[in-house]
């Protein structure tokens, strides 16, 4: 279908083709994320897909929210990935990751989580809904509250055990932004054991080179091989991780989470001191991943103790947690004017995931490189707040003509725009939605 998009129509039928992608992804329990390439539910694609629906469907939006925390562990956890529907030919299998007796009964889940955007979702669910809805979305940040603040201490305590301030990654899938080169030095230290029961299956609905590569993918296995053996038990997988990353794409979605779940607590009447106190021992701690030389904030290698170079946009999520002073985000805000930094050749699009003059960028590779929906929606978010709302409005519009103009694709390369990795990509779909419900109400 994203063939038959025309960039001229109007706007309102562009909106409908997003419903209409989203609604040819319902697979009733949950949205697929793409209609071909992950058929079971993923944390953070839930997230989304319910804030595009929201104003369209609020009762499938809930539904959808719903079926995410259903997968809670009993330890606060919320997985990444949500087997409702049984196997597929999707890989890891369910089985693969050897969670019985931590995962709900009837409900396999893999181990790790992903990045923690449900609150933030949710509250623009309410802020957004029109007066007649409101209601029922405060009854829902209700509902939900318990587990979602359940899920934050779960990052708060088990994933930053010393009380440092960041709370670390145990794998490059914790981070949504699986292959990306700041984890590069990271991941070669970690030696794979080939994993036996294991064999790749992301490569017969996309191209090989736009997904990870082998070197990637052994490690991304093996790494769950070391936790399955371990039981999954928190203490003793953050001990003995092969991988242990401060990030800070994950940390400013978490930072961005608990300023929006204290203000869902304050709207409910509810204590939010604890949610406070995350927040300012985060704002401290994030300061030391800033790196002056390069105008980045750079993820820390836990297990080396040294800095990971090619940020790329992981930086800018800092602007999307109001983690930035106002120097800094000029600085983040020089580089999309740089052509050696993001600024697209002309015919191109914001925002790559890479430099254009790292070493590591490959315009349509996966993380390394392409357009992503999500991280234009959350950069622009961020410039917007940091004063720069020129540049919110060309990444929006990018964003915007991309879906336009191709379809909904996982991601599209910066130089050109042509589109690469799923097709029938949902959250490109939904935060299409809301991208344009944000440049009507600039322009209304
Ligand atoms: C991608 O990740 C999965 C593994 O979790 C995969 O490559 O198979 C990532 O882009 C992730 O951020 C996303 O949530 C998921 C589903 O869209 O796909």
């Amino acid at each position: 279908m994203s063939a038959e998009i025309d960039p001229d129509v109007p706007s309102d039928d562009a909106a409908s083709r997003a419903l209409a992608q989203l609604r040819a992804n319902d697979l009733g329990a949950f949205v697929r994320p793409a209609e071909r390439q992950y058929p079971h539910q993923w944390n953070w694609d839930a997230a989304l897909i319910a804030l595009g629906l929201a104003p369209h469907d609020p009762d499938r939006a809930r539904h959808e929210v719903r079926a995410l925390l259903r997968g809670a562990w009993a330890d606060g956890m919320v997985p990444h990935i949500l087997y409702h529907l049984g196997p597929s030919d999707y890989r890891p299998a369910p089985s693969f990751w050897r969670t019985e007796g931590r995962h709900p009964a009837g409900l396999p889940t893999s181990g790790l989580s992903q990045p923690p955007i449900l609150a933030s979702c949710l509250l623009r669910m309410h802020d957004d809904a029109s007066e007649r809805d409101r209601p029922a979305w405060r009854a829902f940040l209700d509902e939900t509250f318990d587990a979602v603040l359940a899920w934050h201490r779960w990052w708060h305590r088990d994933r930053d055990p010393a009380q440092r301030g960041l709370v670390a990654l145990l794998h490059p899938w914790e981070s949504g932004t699986d292959d990306a080169p700041r984890f590069a030095d990271a991941l070669a230290r970690v030696e794979p054991r080939p994993v036996p029961d294991f064999e790749r299956a992301d490569r017969v609905h996309v191209a090989a080179a736009e997904r990870p590569s082998d070197d990637d993918y052994a490690r991304f296995v093996h790494l769950i091989g070391v936790y399955r053996e371990l039981a999954w038990r928190p203490k003793a997988i953050f001990a003995a991780a092969p991988f242990r990353v401060l990030d800070p794409f994950l940390n400013a979605i978490l930072q961005r989470a608990d300023a929006d779940l204290a203000r869902i607590a304050r709207l409910l009447g509810r204590p939010a001191d604890e949610l406070d106190a995350w927040q300012d021992a985060t704002r401290h701690a994030y300061a030391r991943l800033w790196n002056d030389e390069t105008g980045t904030f750079d993820a820390w290698d836990d297990r080396a103790g040294t800095r990971l170079g090619s940020s790329g946009i992981a930086s800018f999520a800092a602007l999307w947690g109001r983690l930035a002073d106002r120097r800094q985000a000029t600085r983040l805000h020089d580089a999309l004017d740089d052509p050696t930094g993001y600024a697209p050749p002309a015919g191109g699009a914001l925002l790559a995931t890479t430099r254009f003059d790292d070493p590591a960028f490959a315009p349509r590779r996966y993380w390394r490189g392409p357009v992503w929906i999500v991280t234009n929606w959350m950069a622009a978010d961020g410039f917007d707040a940091a004063g720069y709302p020129g540049a919110a409005a060309r990444l929006r519009r990018d964003a915007l003509e991309l879906t336009e103009r191709h379809g909904f694709w996982e991601h599209y390369d910066p130089r050109d725009g042509t589109p690469g990795g799923a097709s029938g990509f949902s959250w490109s779909a939904a935060l299409s939605l809301v991208l344009r419900r944000g440049t009507k109400a600039v322009t209304a």
